[in-house]
Parts: structure tokens; C-alpha cells; sequence
């Protein structure tokens, strides 16, 4: 696995003309991926709105007035139940999502590890996405049957401070850190159409792509514009610049899984098969992501009868491990 990417590297891949750059990740994509299969994750926000951060992108963050419901932490056993609608309906990983700047060791800590312990025994890949963790809080949570934990980075380093400035780009690195540390699998991202440029776009993707080991899993979101948020006017993101992004991601970190975050919504299936073909082979499903709107698990099934794409199983590396043992 390359970790040595130069920026010129990623830029000379990132401006190769569209239909070539296609190519070349869909036959890397060959190489290393099955390409029928699709991974199919759920979102569920268990924790909803109030957040004290001021990410300029998130619905979530208090400080704007984006007419959300804020809810306290949900009951486990309402989350099971989701989770297990959720596995039914043919997701293989769940991630709960909590509007925190941080994790604190209280109570609701301990209901999530419960909550993790229960997704973990019904046979599906468990992930977290709630803020800043320190080692000790990442290693509980693998204790507790946690197999990945989503933390994005979410744009350049030098564009970072333009979109959030209650936390710092190495504050999220460090808990990246912290994660892998506990021997929890990485998943780390970002967000287009925040106003970056394609230099910021390289940057993000260089940062990722440099990681002492590549994230298991990088999310692109297309930014899903949320009125009330200070980027509710920003311009639509191109088709063309996420198939950009989604290929570059593909060819320089191809053994990861690029899932097609946000933005699906607003994308038809001609758009979301030209990101298939370059490269992403992860969604999230549901009817909504963490408080945006997603297309439904039907609309979905309908789309893979299409394509002739089929959900890929849960754990598949560790059962690819076992065979290979
Ligand atoms: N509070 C935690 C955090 O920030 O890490 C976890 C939840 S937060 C909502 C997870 C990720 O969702 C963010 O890092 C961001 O990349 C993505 N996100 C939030 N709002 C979004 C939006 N409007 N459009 C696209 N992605 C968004
Ligand atoms: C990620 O990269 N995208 C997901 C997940 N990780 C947590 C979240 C997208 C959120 C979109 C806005 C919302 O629904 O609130
Ligand atoms: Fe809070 Fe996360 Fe939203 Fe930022 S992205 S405001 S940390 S919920």
C-alpha cells in the first residue's frame, strides 16, 4: 500500500481528462475489488442536534437556526430494533452517529457501549461517528465489539479553518490516530462543494492517501446544502466533480472502500452509475442519512437490479483472512 503519495502525484492523477481518469480507476477498481458488490450501510443519529461546534456544512451545530429537532440519546433498545430492521432490509454495517464535539466518560458512553455490544450480536459490522475520542474511550469501544469508526476530516488542512474553528485539523488527526491505535478500522472522508478548491480537494485527498496506513473506508459527501447553515447558498456540486474525486480516491488508495456519502438524494442513477464505474463501492441506505433526507431502501434495490449490483456481506475481510489462513 502506497503511503508516500506527493501532492504532485495526486494532482497529475486528479486533472487526467475525465473519461480516461474513469478508465483507470474502474480497471483498478477490477484489480483489487469485486465489482458487483456494493457495501450497504445504515445511518441511525442517535443523539440529534444541539451540538456546540460550528462546522459550517452540519444541520446539527446549535448555533444555527436550522429548525431541527434536538433529541437526547436514544434508548438501546430502540436502536437495536432499528438496527435490526436495518440488517433485514440488507445492510451489513450500522453507524450511529451522536452530535458531539467530543466523547465524555458518563453515562450515555456507557449506554453506546451497550448499544455497540447489541448491533455487534446481530451479526453486523458496528461503527461510531461521535466526535473526538482519547485512547482509552477507542479502546473501550473495541472492547466492546466496535469495528469502525467514522471520523472525517473533511476538507485541507489549509481550508479547514474557513469551515470549523472550534476544533484544529490535528485535533482530528489525533483521534484518527487513537482509533487505529485501538485496532478499530478507520473511516475517514470529506465534503465537496464547502467552497474549496481543486488544490483543497488534492489536499484532503493527500492527507487520507498518507495516513501510516490508508483508512479502511473514505466517505465522499457531496455537501447537502441545509438552509440556516452559513453554506446553505453554496453552489450544487458537479456530477463530474465527485466522479473526479470518487476515481483519484479509487487509484491512489485501492484497497479501501469509497462510499458515496451525501448528496445521493439529488443524484439520479445514470449519475450515482458513473460513480459506481469510477470507483466507489459503498452507500449509506435509509431513508435519511443522520437528518437529511436519502433515497429509499426500495429505490435502492431497485437501482442494484438495474446495475447488477448485489450488498457485499458483512466482515468480509476477516473471512477472506480465515480462508487465506
Ligand atoms: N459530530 C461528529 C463529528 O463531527 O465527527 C459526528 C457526526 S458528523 C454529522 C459526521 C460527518 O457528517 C461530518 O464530519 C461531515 O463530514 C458529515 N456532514 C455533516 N453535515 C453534512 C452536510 N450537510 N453535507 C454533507 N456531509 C455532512
Ligand atoms: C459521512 O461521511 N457521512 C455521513 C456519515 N459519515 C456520518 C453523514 C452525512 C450527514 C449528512 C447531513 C445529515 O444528514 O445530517
Ligand atoms: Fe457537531 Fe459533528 Fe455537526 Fe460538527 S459535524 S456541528 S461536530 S455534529
Amino acid at each position: 500500500m502506497k503511503t508516500n503519495w506527493t501532492k504532485a502525484e495526486i494532482t497529475e492523477i486528479y486533472k487526467t481528462p475525465l473519461l480516461e481518469l474513469i478508465y483507470q480507476a474502474a480497471t483498478i477498481h477490477r484489480e483489487y475489488q469485486d465489482t458487483a458488490e456494493v457495501q450497504v450501510c445504515t445511518l441511525l443519529s442517535i443523539k440529534t442536534g444541539g451540538c456546540p461546534e460550528d462546522c459550517a456544512y452540519c444541520p446539527q451545530a446549535a448555533r444555527y437556526n436550522t429548525g431541527l429537532d434536538v433529541q437526547a440519546l436514544m434508548q438501546k433498545d430502540e436502536v437495536l430494533a432499528y438496527a435490526e430492521k436495518a440488517r433485514n432490509a440488507g445492510s451489513t454495517r450500522f453507524c450511529m452517529g451522536a452530535a458531539w464535539r467530543e466523547v465524555r466518560d458518563n453515562r450515555d458512553f456507557d449506554r453506546v457501549l451497550e448499544m455497540v455490544k447489541g448491533v455487534n450480536e446481530l451479526g453486523m459490522e458496528v461503527c461510531c461517528t461521535m466526535g473526538m475520542l482519547t485512547e482509552e474511550q477507542a479502546a473501550k469501544l473495541f472492547d466492546a465489539g466496535l469495528y469502525a469508526y467514522n471520523h472525517n476530516v473533511d476538507t485541507s488542512q489549509e481550508h479547514y479553518t474557513d469551515i470549523i474553528t472550534t476544533r484544529t485539523y490535528d485535533d482530528r488527526l489525533k483521534t484518527l490516530g487513537n482509533v487505529r491505535k485501538a485496532g478499530i478500522s478507520v473511516c475517514s472522508g470529506g465534503i465537496i462543494g464547502l467552497g474549496e478548491s481543486h488544490e483543497d480537494r488534492i489536499g484532503m485527498l493527500h492527507t487520507l492517501s498518507t495516513l501510516p496506513k490508508h483508512p479502511e473506508s473514505v466517505p465522499i459527501n457531496a455537501l447537502v446544502r441545509v438552509k440556516g447553515t452559513p453554506l446553505q447558498d453554496n453552489p450544487k456540486v458537479d456530477i463530474w466533480d465527485m466522479v473526479r474525486m470518487i476515481a483519484t480516491a479509487r487509484l491512489i488508495m485501492p484497497q479501501t472502500m469509497v462510499r458515496l456519502s451525501a448528496g445521493r438524494a439529488e443524484m439520479s442513477i445514470a449519475e450515482q452509475a458513473l460513480c459506481f464505474m469510477a470507483g466507489a463501492n459503498s452507500i449509506f441506505a435509509g431513508d435519511k442519512l443522520l437528518t437529511t433526507p436519502n433515497p429509499s431502501f426500495d429505490a435502492d434495490n431497485a437501482m442494484f437490479q438495474l446495475l447488477g449490483l448485489k450488498p457485499r456481506q458483512a466482515f468480509k475481510e476477516e473471512k477472506i483472512g480465515e480462508v487465506v489462513v
